[in-house]
């Protein structure tokens, strides 16, 4: 831990604190001015697939509410707020025609971000693939990688005078893997490791020419990911074969078949592997002979493309220790009684501190958090105070980890928290509450938890807060 004794800063002096969205979300407005429907807009309405039937249509209904949102992320003092575009609000058909009110919104929305001097980071592309482009065989269609390319090239033409830091892809792993693999997610196919590979290789195609084309219009541009993680965690810190193994774990790819296949795509190796080192983990190879000859050779050229920063969302992790096979590592099993989030996620604190440590090792780029936080069941006192002392809990423990990194001397550039304010859950719909603001859905009222003036705290005194509340 930090000595508190010492004038060391816990984060960089650069260090940006935000936190994190996605349109379908948080959104809502799902018809409004002009927007085409998305696949999660389909996908949600075909029964048994969202918890208890709920929808996109309104969700926060931040497209009409977002002026009052930026007011609480003023209050907050967020530097910067990271929020997905709507393909389909910008292109209702995916491709052709631009809907000149989709791009209005967010220019509008970047320009009042700004004016309120919080940074805007921007995903391209947080999992809501317009309809029309599914019906052409969504990331199965290698033509995908030019619609991209467009839909990426509107958006730096409009926003880029004013928005630096680009996230192309959010956790590629977890759409391929639940939407196409899986099932549980949209589009809800479930395909063989062949056809989903191919997706895979679209979406890595994808985010090369779009990080070209950022370049070519931004200035200045900040161009990475945010990937989603699996995570070893050294089941014991002091022994070097332990660490080893968590390494392993973590960017070395597993190659499952069956029910559990859609977590081979979990692991980070996929993307940042081409992106980053130009070639793909050789397992594909073993597994999938002759997969890549289907692909021209420049691919891989235009695949890897200088990054900027790393950015990993990260929940929970598995507890590893070496082992005689041919991983060279077990999961250790679960403990009774271990700690778990409502969504039933364990709580596994340090493993912000190996990721950062693991990552920086392989890829050796600054690092943002772009997602960390917790499903929590939040109460409200007699005075109207939304009490989530769990939230406040979590958040100490992993950041206190995440500053371990920063002793360590890796450069550790942000942290994102997940989420702003309670939203869609995707498959589990409204019941899971990730936000730092409440939000009723029955009213659309936001009522800021007790962890968003917490974290006013913490960013203020740059992760201070964090170790001695009595300092600030
Ligand atoms: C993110 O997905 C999404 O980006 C976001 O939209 C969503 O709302 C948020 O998280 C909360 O769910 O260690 O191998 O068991 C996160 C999905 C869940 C994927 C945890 C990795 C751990 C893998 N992640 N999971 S493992």
């Amino acid at each position: 831990m930090p000595n508190l004794h010492t004038q060391d800063p816990f984060f960089p002096d650069a260090f940006v604190w935000g936190a994190a969205t996605a349109s379908a979300q948080i959104e809502g407005g799902w018809n409004q001015d002009g927007r085409g429907p998305s696949i999660w807009d389909v996908f949600c309405r075909q029964e048994g697939n969202v918890l208890n039937g709920d929808t996109t249509s309104q969700a926060c209904d931040f497209y009409n509410r977002w002026h009052d949102d930026i007011a609480l992320m003023s209050q907050m003092g967020l530097q910067a707020f990271r929020f997905s575009i709507s393909w389909s609000r910008v292109f209702p058909d995916g491709t052709g025609e631009i809907n000149q009110a989709g791009l209005d919104f967010y220019s509008q929305l970047v320009d009042a971000l700004l004016a309120n001097g919080i940074r805007p980071y921007v995903t391209l592309y947080h999992w809501d693939l317009p309809q029309a482009l599914q019906l052409k065989g969504g990331w199965l269609n290698r033509d995908i990688a030019d619609w991209f390319t467009r839909y990426t090239e509107t958006l730096v033409q409009c926003l880029g005078d004013r928005v630096k830091d680009w996230i192309t892809f959010n956790e590629p792993q977890i759409f391929l893997g639940f939407g196409y693999s899986d099932g549980t997610h949209a589009p809800g196919v479930s395909l063989p490791h062949e056809e989903v590979f191919q997706a895979a290789h679209h979406v890595n195609l994808a985010h090369g020419r779009a990080t070209k084309k950022i370049r070519e219009f931004v200035k200045d541009a900040k161009v990475g990911i945010a990937i989603a993680t699996k995570i070893g965690i050294p089941a014991d810190e002091h022994d070097p074969a332990h660490i080893e193994a968590a390494r392993k774990a973590t960017i070395h790819p597993e190659w499952k078949d069956g029910s559990d296949k859609h977590t081979t795509y979990l692991n980070n190796a996929w993307w940042p592997d081409p992106m980053i080192h130009g070639r793909y983990p050789e397992i594909l190879e073993k597994h999938l002979p002759g997969f890549l000859d289907q692909f021209p050779a420049s691919d891989m050229e235009e695949i890897c493309q200088p990054l900027d920063f790393f950015g990993y969302n990260y929940y929970f992790g598995i507890v590893v220790e070496p082992a005689d096979n041919e991983k060279g590592w077990q999961a250790l099993p679960e403990q009774a009684g271990e700690p778990r989030t409502m969504i039933g996620w364990p709580v596994h604190p340090s493993g912000l501190y190996w990721a950062s440590r693991f990552f920086y090792d392989a890829y050796q780029l600054p690092l943002y958090v772009f997602e960390n936080g917790l499903s929590s069941m939040d109460w409200v006192d007699t005075e109207g105070n939304v009490k989530d002392h769990h939230r406040i809990d979590f958040l100490t423990r992993y950041l206190a980890q995440y500053s371990r990194a920063h002793e360590d001397n890796i450069p550790l550039a942000g942290y994102f928290h997940w989420s702003l304010m309670d939203n869609f859950e995707w498959a589990q719909g409204y019941r899971e509450r990730f936000g730092l603001i409440h939000v009723d859905y029955q009213t659309l009222k936001r009522t800021p938890k007790e962890s968003a003036i917490w974290y006013q705290k913490v960013i203020q005194s740059n992760g201070k807060h964090l170790f001695s509340p009595s300092i600030t």
